[in-house]
């Protein structure tokens, strides 16, 4: 093996490492997507190339283990305990005179104030800066084996930062909570509906279906997290108090909560607390109570712990996000894309301090699972800024007069027909041009991954649509200040400032004008691909469906979306309506080197070093197609072991051949 290469592969590994870390756990990349992207695709290519390169911690080698049989169990060292709750101030009153009695101290104690996070317990175990083990929390003494489910998880260290001011242990357990943060839960709950399939309860649930995945694959699909808050064993680092912990694992690569403090007395731990659930639905996550620590580990030692908790910790919990109400009726919304979705109308109900009078239903299926009846007695639960939901019904409280629920056999705001189509769960209206669906429309065109348009809100949306100003998202380029000026409660100023944010949204990045579009199936991250892949609007619109399955991350359902979008002559109207009436593009961040960009690639026979899908996915990567069959439009044919009959197709229309060493070649060098 080549010296060179081989210090290569490791540099390329140490900054890819690094940029990891500084991105995903920091929040503070050092260099731009590009060029992170630049930097993988060229040891993804040199691993391709030297199979005996790969190291299983590599960044490339985040997912690639095959799927388990079924989860190993593994005993925790030092057992991982759960937390006493209090749920006033009183008990948490009680619990500081507790541990200074315990002390026989009456000097106020230092706590360490955490968010406590509503997710899974782990335990990740690193041995020589490695990770070698991770483990969910089980019944406390011994939980399941998944480690090739965590290391799936970006802000999860694959190896330990190495810094001057902290000596890396020989073994170190780190304990914390892995979650999903709430906006990505919605989306993951988003395309589960579209899937037909059941959405998550909650991110916890959500989190907790992620790890216990057999096949790490659809594990490395779902958006987890973690913040880091603890150790179990530690060799060859001594501590004398919790926040020292904390700032070591920091410093180690671990992602560690900013918001936790430490407070002088457990008075300041009560502000600390009144504070956060002021501000709990502004986090980005769910957060259920602020977890205190006695911060010194000498006096957490002294005192010791209870069966199953610690005398020297305690979950101060928030007020409950779950209640019971009742039922008052069901309506029925209209989506942009013309889903039917039944809302539950509640007797109001305080839920965590905000008063919750609606709930998504989601579709009819689910209230058929649950049984949901109007006048029913339900639990209902809410979750950050998520729409609150029904969790289940009070069947004790039945009655025997409530209503069994039918969704509307036409659209319950235009009238017209409603289908639902094979495989999926939601019926829809069939008239593109229902109102609904054209404020929908418009809200999504003018939201802030869009065009982004200050101050066209809900209800102007509605006023504008109403009054047949604005029959698709291609009219609002075309309102001018004297007719919106002429709209109820809109003023000249108003009117002025609405027309000013209609001008700025004007500039746009490809991919934002391509989310804008509304065209299902295509959220945000999508529409990136998209916008990287074909770069114009115009090489979208003229794209075919073999085109778009040959993208990585696109699949049938998005590529026959897209076609069908773009074959529609009003929606082709619309985009050069917009185009005309100037709205013009950015250029987004530098593209990435594509060496192989504009060359066909078609593979025959079996590859020694890698599959024939990974061979696709580094053409792909490295800006090239694959297509299925030779032609005078095919580059290079490469034939591996046992090719078939498309080398002596290459051969008939004069296109050229490589083999593997070759093919590889090219994408190193190329
Ligand atoms: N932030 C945080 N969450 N949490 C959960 N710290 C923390 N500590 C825990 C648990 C169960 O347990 C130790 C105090 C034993």
């Amino acid at each position: 093996m080549n010296e060179d290469l081989k210090k290569k592969a490791a540099e390329l590994r140490q900054a890819l490492h690094r940029h990891n870390y500084l991105y995903y756990v920091l929040d503070e990349p050092e260099v731009s997507d590009a060029e992170y992207d630049r930097l993988m695709q060229e040891l993804i290519a040199l691993e391709a190339a030297y199979p005996e390169l790969v190291e299983p911690d590599s960044p490339t080698q985040r997912v690639g283990a095959l799927p388990l049989k079924k989860f190993e169990t593994v005993r925790h060292t030092i057992p991982m305990l759960s937390l006493e709750n209090a749920f006033d101030e009183e008990k948490v009153l009680a619990f500081d005179q507790r541990v200074m009695r315990f002390l026989k101290t009456d000097l106020p104690l230092l706590y360490t104030a955490e968010p406590k996070m509503d997710g899974v317990a782990v335990e990740l175990v690193y041995e020589n800066g490695r990770l070698v083990e991770a483990s969910t929390r089980g019944d406390g003494y011994t939980g399941e084996l998944i480690t090739q489910n965590i290391r799936t998880i970006k802000t999860v260290p694959l190896i330990l930062l190495h810094t001057a001011s902290v000596t890396v242990p020989s073994r170190l357990e780190v304990r914390g909570e892995v979650f999903i943060p709430i906006e990505a839960f919605k989306q993951l709950n988003k395309q589960r509906l579209d899937k037909s399939e059941s959405p998550f309860a909650n991110p916890r649930n959500a989190a907790a279906g992620s790890l216990r995945q057999l096949d790490s694959r659809i594990t490395a699909k779902r958006p987890l997290d973690i913040f880091c808050y603890g150790v179990g064993v530690v060799t060859g680092l001594e501590f004398t108090s919790h926040w020292k912990i904390l700032q070591t694992l920091k410093a180690l690569g671990f992602r560690v909560n900013p918001d936790i403090k430490p407070r002088a007395s457990i008075e300041e731990v009560l502000v600390y607390y009144r504070d956060l659930v002021g501000r709990r639905h502004e986090f980005p996550y769910e957060l259920d109570g602020v977890v205190i620590k006695v911060d010194d580990l000498g006096l957490q030692r002294r005192l010791g712990e209870k069966s199953r908790s610690p005398r020297w910790a305690l979950a101060h919990k928030f007020p409950a996000t779950q209640e019971t109400t009742v039922m008052l009726k069901i309506d029925v919304q209209v989506g942009r894309t013309g889903a039917l979705t039944p809302v539950a109308h509640l007797e109001p109900v305080s839920v965590g301090g905000v008063t919750v009078s609606r709930a998504t239903l989601h579709n009819e299926d689910e209230i058929k699972k649950k049984d949901i009846r109007v006048g029913d007695a339900v639990l209902i639960q809410r979750a950050g800024d998520v729409i609150p939901e029904v969790v289940k019904v009070i069947i004790t409280r039945r009655t025997g007069a409530e209503q069994i629920f039918q969704m509307p056999s036409v659209c319950p705001v235009c009238g017209s027909k409603v289908v639902r189509l094979q495989g999926e769960a939601v019926r829809r209206c069939v008239n593109a041009n229902c109102p609904a669906q054209v404020k929908e429309r418009i809200k999504h065109f003018a939201s802030k991954g869009a065009f982004d348009i200050d101050g066209l809100g809900d209800k102007l949306v509605s006023q504008l649509v109403d009054e047949g100003l604005s029959k698709s998202y291609a009219d609002i380029f075309t309102l001018d200040k004297a007719t919106i000026a002429g709209l109820e409660r809109m003023g000249e100023k108003s009117a002025q400032n609405l027309v000013d944010a209609i001008t700025k949204s004007k500039q746009v990045t490809v991919a934002r004008f391509i989310y804008a579009l509304g065209i299902r199936h295509v959220g945000e991250h999508i529409a990136h691909v998209l916008a990287r892949r074909f770069k114009t609007l115009r090489a979208l619109m003229s794209a075919t469906v073999d085109d778009l399955m040959g993208i990585d991350e696109i699949g049938p359902q998005v590529s026959e979306s897209v076609v069908a979008f773009i074959d529609n002559r009003e929606n082709q109207r619309n985009i050069e309506r917009m185009l005309k009436a100037g709205v013009t593009f950015e250029t987004e961040e530098a593209p990435i080197t594509e060496p192989l960009a504009g060359k066909t690639f078609v593979l025959t026979g079996a590859l020694d070093s890698m599959t024939r899908s990974q061979a696709k996915r580094r053409i792909e990567a490295l800006g090239g197609k694959v297509s299925s069959s030779v032609s005078r439009r095919t580059t290079y044919v490469v034939a591996g072991k046992d090719p078939g009959s498309k080398l002596g197709k290459a051969k008939e229309v004069g296109v050229r051949v490589l083999d593997e060493k070759e093919f590889i070649g090219l994408m190193i060098y190329d």
